[in-house]
């Protein structure tokens, strides 16, 4: 079985977390050039991460999908206009409807660059009432698309025994253990709103960031590591099966995330359950599978059940990829202070002072890492 040749091929500096190297296959044959990495070691580890982690999805883009702009508004006294869309799509077992809102700056003069933020809201108010402030404003006022993606729309975040959302409509009767979970759901909600962003021609969608917070950001990472459409990257908080490496991590286990959200992943995973040790993957090499687009994890202090020290090593030991394709990562093996956010070659990384939470401190990072980015490859 493969964990033998896993365990010949762990990375020397992970010391007691014995984390496996994403640089060796299962084979045990070490990758040396991006083409290898890309034909085969990527799509190895994709496969491992459906089998034992977030499920296979029965379906891509479905035939039936359709874009339908049901509303066109101006907002923010002008400065932006918001768009409702429907987003719909039909399986045999029945119909859905993403209900998309996208905000676009007036000033460009070109289609903007864009954050797609996946959350559970799918009202305006109620999400600043819980956040405490307007990230379409802070994105619109920083000349980016702000759109709304609500994962209700495509799955319920209950153990419903997947009878409804995407799973009542696609799922066949008898689930394999390796059927998606609620995760992989969301994830194959956000490639549908890819899907409208390419056809919208006010957004860049060279340019569309996916961006989550904790289950949201546990989303993210998965959408990103399955469409490399999108461009970049960003989890804020996204802790146990999300960002943070499971093997040696505090706070929230494999075990206690199965037990209290058994919907969030395939059945497989549950055979890890206080057997971190024997996954063949760990989830650096999720971030591994980002590379070479640009990937920020954030972390809160006061955030312990996500484990800030799990997240930057996680991004730490994802950096060997970012190496092969000739960037330098964070360039820097040490975690940062509190509030001093790290911007490497590729990859950023901040532990905002606090407690586990998508504030505002949080977007205008990602944001100035972004903009940093756009003017590195402008040659600024
Ligand atoms: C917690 C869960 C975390 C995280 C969080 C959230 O209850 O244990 O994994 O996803 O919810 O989404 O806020």
């Amino acid at each position: 079985m493969q964990e033998s040749s896993i365990t010949k091929h762990l990375i020397e500096e992970s010391g007691e977390r014995k984390l496996p190297d994403p640089l060796y296959t299962n084979a045990g044959e070490q990758i040396i050039s991006t083409e290898q990495w890309e034909s085969n070691r990527r799509p190895e580890l994709l496969e491992m991460f459906k089998e034992h982690i977030y499920g296979r999805s029965p379906v891509n883009r479905p035939d039936s999908l359709s874009f339908n702009v049901v509303e066109t508004k101006s907002v923010m006294e002008g400065n932006a206009v918001l768009k409702k869309v429907d987003i719909s799509f039909e399986g045999p077992g029945g119909k859905g409807i993403i209900h998309l809102k996208v905000f676009v700056p007036t000033n460009l003069k070109k289609p903007a660059p864009a954050f797609v933020l996946i959350n559970k809201f799918n009202d305006e108010q109620e999400r600043k009432e819980m956040w405490g402030y307007s990230p379409e404003k802070s994105m619109i006022e920083r000349g980016y698309g702000a759109v709304f993606y609500c994962t209700a729309d495509v799955d319920p975040d209950e153990h419903d025994e997947f009878k409804n959302g995407v799973h009542g409509i696609y799922d066949e009767e008898q689930r394999p253990s390796d059927a998606w979970g609620t995760i992989a759901a969301w994830a194959w909600g956000a490639s549908r709103v890819m899907d409208y962003l390419e056809t919208d021609t006010d957004i860049d969608s060279d340019k569309v960031a996916i961006v989550g917070h904790s289950r949201s950001g546990k989303t993210a990472l998965w959408t990103g590591a399955l469409d490399e459409r999108f461009a970049f990257v960003i989890s804020n908080e996204s802790g146990s099966t999300g960002a943070a490496i499971s093997r040696g991590k505090i706070g929230e286990t494999i075990n206690q995330i199965n037990t209290k959200f058994p919907h969030w992943f395939n059945d497989n995973y549950k055979s890890f359950n206080d057997r971190e040790f024997e996954l063949p993957v760990d989830q650096h090499m999720l971030l591994s599978m980002i590379a070479p687009r640009p990937i920020y994890v954030a972390s809160a202090s006061e955030d312990l059940w996500c484990d800030p020290e799990s997240e930057f090593l996680s991004l730490s030991f994802a950096t060997s990829v970012y190496q092969l394709y000739g960037f330098k990562g964070l360039g820097t093996k040490q975690p940062p202070p509190i509030d001093s956010p790290i911007i490497g070659d590729q990859m950023g990384y901040h532990n905002r002072y606090g407690k586990h939470k998508l504030k505002e401190y949080d977007l205008v990072q990602f944001m100035n890492f972004w903009d940093g980015y756009f003017e590195k490859e402008n040659g600024h």
